[in-house]
């Protein structure tokens, strides 16, 4: 039995091409995904009780995101096409847990709930409208320019809220611990989430416009690049942040 199984393993390892980056980052991000939960999550103990919840909430986005790519990776090599429905899915649970990051910052300075949902709802029109836009590319049509840009709107008006609304005041109000953590987070929503529409562009140009962006790479390599550096990367900035602040 676990003989069959091993060399089922190892017929599918061996399967991929060295130059197949996609397959490759699949790989080398559920891994990553997985240590970084378990970093996450036994270093709770030691962390000061200000902080705990966050990094909770880091290693259960890691977490979320390790399990989506145990199957993605399983999915993409089967079929060598794109686990559009796996990446949102994963996308509309760690998104919103972003989301609660900045909130649990922003608490200590009075934040209300509301803004909690201000933010969950623009994330969710942003990843529902994307998710529109790539189904209907993979499906011919000619809306992925449409819905990319409602996508794009709903994103931009996170960034305001992170950069110049109400998380920017309140996160100033905090005091110069909990601004510097809210500029550090919103940098990797400026500069590390924009790395998703890029893949958008490559990924769903047939027909559009941005056809020609399509030589720009495959869309999920820039998926999975860019979720390491936002889901670990963040998590990594929100650990660094609860050891100075403690
Ligand atoms: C862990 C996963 C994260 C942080 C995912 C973030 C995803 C985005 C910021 C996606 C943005 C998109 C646009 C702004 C326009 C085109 C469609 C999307 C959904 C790729």
């Amino acid at each position: 039995m676990s003989a069959l199984l091993d060399i089922t393993l190892l017929a599918d390892v061996s399967k991929i091409d060295p130059t197949d980056y996609t397959s490759f980052t699949f790989f080398i991000g559920c891994m990553a995904m997985m240590a970084a939960s378990v970093f996450f999550f036994f270093e709770i103990s030691n962390t000061d009780k200000a902080w705990k919840t966050s990094l909770l909430v880091s290693g259960l986005i890691t977490f979320i995101a390790a399990v989506h790519y145990y199957y993605m990776r399983d999915y993409y090599m089967a079929n060598h096409e794109s686990p559009t429905f796996f990446r949102y899915v994963d996308w509309l649970l760690t998104v919103p847990l972003m989301c609660v990051e900045f909130y649990l910052i922003t608490k200590k300075a009075g934040a209300k709930i509301d803004l909690l949902w201000k933010l969950i709802f623009a994330s969710v029109v942003m990843l529902v409208t994307g998710y529109l836009g790539e189904v209907g590319a993979a499906a011919d049509n000619t809306n992925a320019t449409l819905w990319g840009t409602v996508s794009a709107i709903a994103y931009f008006y996170i960034v305001y809220l992170i950069w110049a609304g109400d998380v920017k005041k309140l996160a100033t109000a905090a005091g110069p611990a909990v601004a510097k953590a809210n500029s550090v987070l919103g940098w990797f929503v400026l500069v590390g989430w924009a790395i998703y529409p890029l893949g958008y562009l490559a990924g769903t140009g047939a027909g559009q416009w941005y056809e020609s962006l399509s030589a720009l790479g495959n869309i999920d390599v820039y998926y999975n690049i860019a979720d390491a550096i936002n889901k670990i990367g963040f998590g990594l900035v929100i650990y660094s942040l609860s050891r100075s602040n403690s």
